[in-house]
């Protein structure tokens, strides 16, 4: 004859053992991940460390993705939003270009690893025919079409050359064709992209490859967890 009550005496510590649980429960790690090649080259990492995501981003249009790890989740950004994401600790850690992060200042980020993915080299391009190099000796001043208008005032600067910047959101390989600017200042990884628009690589700003960036906090209130992934990918990557 039993009944589907509970013992008074059991009743009595319910709310003690929620307690308890809630205390013990692990920490959720949020990782912030761009989609595209960001992502697809950081599965390999993330397998590494045992997590799988249970979603393709570019399939689904879901923004959180949860994994194989009840306490790990990915969530899916631009890439110029990974390093904001992880400095407000909305995610603990994340994957961002060093583009990116040069661009932003990469202010309150632990930047514990270079993961060599993703690499490509920031670039100054120009319209096949234009003498780049001519008129920096002359002194003219050149118009920079860029999306990196920090990482090239910083680059013109310390050259000395006098540029105005015309800041773009994407598609900078149009500029020069259009008679925008004399110059742009992107991303180049086979050169395929300039090649098609006519336009030639006359510098090289910086090697380009994306970092792992760690919120300060986290690593210190959820070390425990954090700890086992941030040791696969070091791992991974050595
Ligand atoms: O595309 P979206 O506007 O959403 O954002 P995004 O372009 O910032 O992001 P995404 O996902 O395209 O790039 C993420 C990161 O990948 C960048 O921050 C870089 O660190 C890295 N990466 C590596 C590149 C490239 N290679 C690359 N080739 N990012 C962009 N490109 C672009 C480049 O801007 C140019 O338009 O690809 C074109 C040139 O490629 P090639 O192969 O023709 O030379
Ligand atoms: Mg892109």
């Amino acid at each position: 004859m039993g009944s589907a009550a509970l013992h008074p005496s059991y009743e009595n510590r319910l709310p003690y053992a929620k307690i308890l649980f809630y205390k013990v429960s692990p920490a959720v790690i949020t990782i912030a991940l761009s989609k595209g090649r960001i992502f697809d080259e950081t599965l390999p990492l993330l397998n590494a460390a045992g997590i799988r995501p249970s979603e393709d981003p570019e399939r689904s249009r879901k923004l959180i993705i949860g994994t194989n790890q009840r306490e790990v989740r990915v969530i899916i950004l631009r890439a110029t939003d990974v390093p904001t994401y992880v400095q407000y600790g909305a995610a603990d850690l994340g994957v961002a270009g060093k583009d990116v992060l040069d661009e932003q200042g990469g202010q309150g980020l632990y930047q514990p690893l270079d993961l060599n993915i993703a690499r490509c080299r920031m670039m100054v391009a120009v319209r096949n025919g234009f003498d780049y190099q001519r008129a920096v000796r002359q002194g003219a001043r050149l118009k920079v079409a860029t999306k990196y208008v920090q990482t090239a005032r910083e680059h013109f600067a310390a050259k000395g050359v006098h540029v105005d910047l015309i800041k773009l959101y994407g598609s900078m390989e149009l500029a020069p064709l259009v008679g925008l600017a004399d110059a742009i200042v992107d991303l180049v990884s086979t050169g395929g992209t300039l090649k098609a628009n006519n336009l030639v690589a006359v510098e090289e700003i910086a090697p380009i490859s994306s970092r792992l960036i760690v919120n300060p906090a986290s690593l210190k209130l959820k070390r425990k967890a954090m700890q086992p992934i941030l040791d696969a990918f070091f791992e991974a990557v050595a």
